[in-house]
């Protein structure tokens, strides 16, 4: 008997799939139980988003919005995800999952003055279990671990979840979030979504491994690669992951392979350098939104009028929240450096007088 375990290791991630491009069910023992009412309520979220995005996009070449990472191609693998929690469970986004936390009830018009860099982006309502969106790639790892743990050891029944990419999943942070949480058995469920590029760099080129499912081998957790294209597999495996967390069986990790049809972010890369046109092809034959709608048009539960109302209230949505983004008051530099210390020290005491003079004129 061979003792190399790398391609026996590798051989047992298979990409998780309950809807294949066509909208049919390949599957049917994954069968997530949703009502019908939920099953439109996940089309609902990612129409939305796609005309989210696409507003957001528009806004930002306007400039009436700062940071943005778009999400279109992502829909299925943030929405899915996030609609497996309930309210009382943590969300550590990483920079573009804007979607998950609107949905776990950050108001929109925050979320744009967090785009904004306005301070009033990150104080998140004290009822929402939500942290402030990473930039730091794969930190929100490790700060998952943790606070997993804290839920665990403060009987909480409920889950930290946290979202990185690929290139996230190169991290050190990465290895050691999972480490721990898989050592304490903390209710964590790791997503990795897998959109094939850390802004130009290819995954293959970034590791070696076949999937990033497998990684989570070394950590001895569980881990899954998932058809990030598919709502209801991402939707199915996330909902699993979740109730083992809370049997006490540990965290899971979840690789949604997926694309962004868009750029990295707003602020001038060209995705034209670094990805052929027949990949995108291939990507958008998978999309996340058609597959979906194919599925629940076979089963009547949507039509281009349901569609239209979906787009209608997305406009009215966005366009409200910029006019109340718009009505938040001037970043002054005294808010600032008011937020950072309880107890201000000296040479920030001196600025603070400095700009309360300043600002007062
Ligand atoms: C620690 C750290 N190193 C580098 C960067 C710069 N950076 C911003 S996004 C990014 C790529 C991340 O790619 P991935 O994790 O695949 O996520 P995606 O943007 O594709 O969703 C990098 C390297 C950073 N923000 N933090
Ligand atoms: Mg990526």
């Amino acid at each position: 008997m061979s003792t190399r375990t790398l391609e026996q290791v590798e051989s047992q991630f298979e990409t998780f799939q309950i809807l294949n491009e066509e909208g049919e069910v390949v599957n049917e023992a994954a069968m997530p139980e949703l009502s019908d009412e939920q099953l439109q309520e996940l089309m609902r979220r990612m129409v939305y988003t796609r005309i989210w995005d696409q507003r957001a996009i528009s806004l930002n070449r306007q400039g009436r919005l700062g940071f943005y990472a778009p999400v279109a191609g992502q829909e299925a693998s943030m929405l899915g995800s996030q609609f497996a929690l309930e309210k009382k469970d943590w969300i550590l986004p990483g920079y573009r999952d804007i979607p998950q936390i609107v949905f776990h009830g950050l108001p929109l018009h925050q979320a744009f003055l967090w785009s904004r860099g306005h301070f009033a982006g990150g104080q998140i309502p004290d009822e929402l279990n939500i942290m402030i969106p990473q930039i730091i790639i794969g930190a929100q790892i490790i700060q998952t671990a943790g606070v997993a743990l804290g839920l665990k050891r403060k009987e909480t029944n409920t889950v930290a979840i946290t979202y990185t990419g690929d290139g996230g999943a190169s991290q050190g942070d990465f290895y050691e979030g999972m480490n721990f949480a898989g050592a304490y058995k903390a209710p964590a469920i790791f997503i990795v979504q897998n959109n094939r590029f850390a802004i130009s760099v290819p995954v293959e080129k970034q590791s070696a491994a076949k999937t990033i499912a497998q990684k989570a081998v070394a950590a001895g957790i569980e881990g899954i690669q998932v058809d990030g294209m598919d709502v209801l597999a991402v939707y199915a495996a996330t909902k699993d992951a979740r109730t083992r967390a809370l049997a006490g069986e540990g965290p899971t990790l979840i690789e949604t392979l997926t694309y962004r049809y868009g750029p990295h972010t707003m602020a001038g890369d060209d995705p034209t350098r670094y990805r052929s046109s027949d990949l995108d092809d291939e990507w958008t034959k998978k999309d996340p939104l058609v597959r979906f709608r194919k599925f629940l048009e076979g089963k009547n539960l949507w039509n281009e009028e349901k569609e239209n109302e979906v787009v209608d209230q997305a406009k009215a949505d966005i366009k409200e929240a910029i006019k109340e983004a718009d009505a938040a008051p001037k970043q002054k530099v005294t808010d600032l450096i008011g937020f950072m210390f309880e107890d201000l020290p000296s040479n920030l005491r001196e600025q603070m007088e400095e700009y309360t003079a300043k600002e007062s004129k």
